[in-house]
């Protein structure tokens, strides 16, 4: 049932100075007017979309349960174009709770994660794009994140796919028309007259592909882990990036134990750092389980950051920890190969560069030939701007930086946009091997209905499900 009447506590768990309730479906108004009370005992339905002051009582023992402001607000113009009303309550839970039950005794029903956002979907309010959009927005961790997530909102990423499957449908209505109407002359169209619509829809497809790498790096990040040796300043280098005292330094090997991960802002990429135990042979079982969750991180990271003491000779146990990383498959970026080829970086620190040097560079090369060393020194600051330059641009490869134009960043859209790409391509070379216009057209349907799984209208009820069930209660 789609319009049945859901409430749920829209603010976060915990204390805050306000606290929401949402309430949406055809009987919210009937739902809390008989829980509202008003000073002079007004009954009537207070005016649409204005705060009206009140109490929330218990319907049964007229206890008071707090003092709100209460929007009512009619339909079609609310999140969920159903009657919604919200109510605002100081934010304790506890209170929270006791309105939501107050109000789930009146008849409404629990919401489900999402169940909100899902009714202004399934309403028509939003296309699927800009429902997925509403959560980014919420889970954005930059202001470049927050500023894609809203262009997505606002349907900048809907109209783009919504042009291209214009095209498509146009071309497909072509070639239907002489199948379906001989008799009414229509002429069938030629090759070289469909060829540049699709190729014109084809270009459009590639557009958005061609930034969505990069504009998933801005909505997912970066996972970026800290490997090394004890004691080479791993998690003075954490700190360094976020500029606070997170993980704890000590000159002590092996006082980082478990792994520690904050998110820093890399020109707007959310870098998630990771810092490690450090990889190292140990008895400590504690240190051991620390050691093994290192390997872990390391081995789903996308950037290893691996750093050496640059004040001590090379020991063996960096050279065992080199060798870790390059059976994870981590190499060193040559600025001559292809950005496309550009995977797992490996950027090698030389740290404590503000103490003499005892580390023989001509021993490391022999690990790592092609590395480009990085001094920095956490006391002094020095070199850390160049290894931010030096990650940004690895991890951008070599594309711009953020601009103006629309970026893809999920990758449920980019997969959608490569099938359309494909069945373009299809539908192209059945054109080229003067195949019957059937096969074409049953291409371009393809493409067609792949694009629209972007913006949902050809998404499964499996689908959409999976996509709001990740949302949280109450949005
Ligand atoms: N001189 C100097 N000491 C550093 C530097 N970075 C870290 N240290 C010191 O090295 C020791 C180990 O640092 P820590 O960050 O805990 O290393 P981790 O074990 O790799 O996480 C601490 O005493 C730090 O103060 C640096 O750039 N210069
Ligand atoms: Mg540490």
């Amino acid at each position: 049932m789609h319009n049945d009447t859901i409430a749920a506590i829209a603010t976060p768990p915990g204390v805050g100075g306000v606290g929401v309730i949402r309430v949406s479906g055809s009987d919210a108004f009937e739902t809390v007017l008989p829980l509202f009370k008003r000073p002079g005992g007004a009954t009537a339905l207070p005016p649409s979309h204005k705060l009206t002051f009140g109490h929330i009582i218990d319907p049964q023992s007229q206890e008071v349960l707090d003092e709100v402001l209460v929007a009512f607000m009619h339909a079609p113009h609310t999140y969920t174009r159903e009657h919604v009303v919200e109510i605002q309550g100081h934010g304790g839970p506890l209170i929270l709770r006791r309105i939501l039950r107050a109000v789930l005794a009146q008849g409404a029903r629990m919401a489900n994660p999402g169940e909100f956002t899902m009714r202004a979907f399934l309403n028509g309010r939003l296309d699927l794009a800009q429902a997925e959009a509403v959560m980014d927005l919420i889970e954005s961790e930059t202001e470049a994140g927050q500023r894609l997530a809203l262009q997505q909102l606002q349907g900048r990423v809907s109209e783009q796919v919504q042009q291209a499957r214009h095209t498509i449908l146009g071309v497909i209505a072509r070639i239907e028309a002489s199948i379906d109407f001989p008799e009414d002359d229509i002429p069938t169209p030629q090759a070289q007259e469909l060829s540049p619509l699709i190729a014109d829809a084809q270009k459009q497809v590639l557009l958005l592909l061609s930034g969505a790498d990069q504009g998933k790096l801005y909505r997912q990040g970066l996972r970026t882990a800290i490997i090394g040796r004890p004691n080479v300043g791993k998690s003075s280098l954490l700190n360094a990036f976020l500029r606070t005292e997170r993980a704890i330094v000590t000159p002590i090997a092996g006082t980082t134990r478990d792994t520690v991960e904050e998110v820093a802002n890399l020109r707007g990429i959310p870098l998630h750092l990771i810092d490690t135990a450090g990889i190292t042979p140990t008895d400590d079982p504690v240190e051991r389980i620390g050691v093994q969750r290192s390997r872990t991180a390391a081995e789903s990271a996308d950037v290893v950051l691996l750093v050496f003491d640059a004040s001590e000779p090379l020991t063996e146990q960096d050279r065992l920890v080199s060798a870790e990383v390059q059976a994870m498959g981590f190499k060193v970026q040559t600025p001559d190969e292809e950005a496309t080829a550009r995977k797992r970086p490996v950027v090698i620190v030389l740290n404590k560069s503000d103490l003499e040097q005892k580390l023989e560079i001509a021993e490391l090369k022999q690990l790592w030939p092609e590395g480009v060393f990085i001094n920095t020194s956490t006391l002094s600051d020095a070199g850390l701007q160049h290894l931010e330059n030096i990650l940004a641009e690895h991890v951008l490869a070599g594309r711009k930086l953020y601009s103006e134009s629309v970026l893809i960043t999920s990758t449920r859209h980019q997969e959608a946009l490569r099938r359309a790409n494909e069945h373009l391509e299809a539908s192209y070379s059945s054109l080229e091997q003067q195949l019957p216009l059937d096969f074409v057209s049953i291409d371009l349907r393809a493409a067609y209905d792949s694009l629209g799984e972007v913006t949902g209208e050809t998404a499964s009820e499996d689908l959409l499900d999976k996509i709001f069930s990740e949302f949280c209660i109450g949005k």
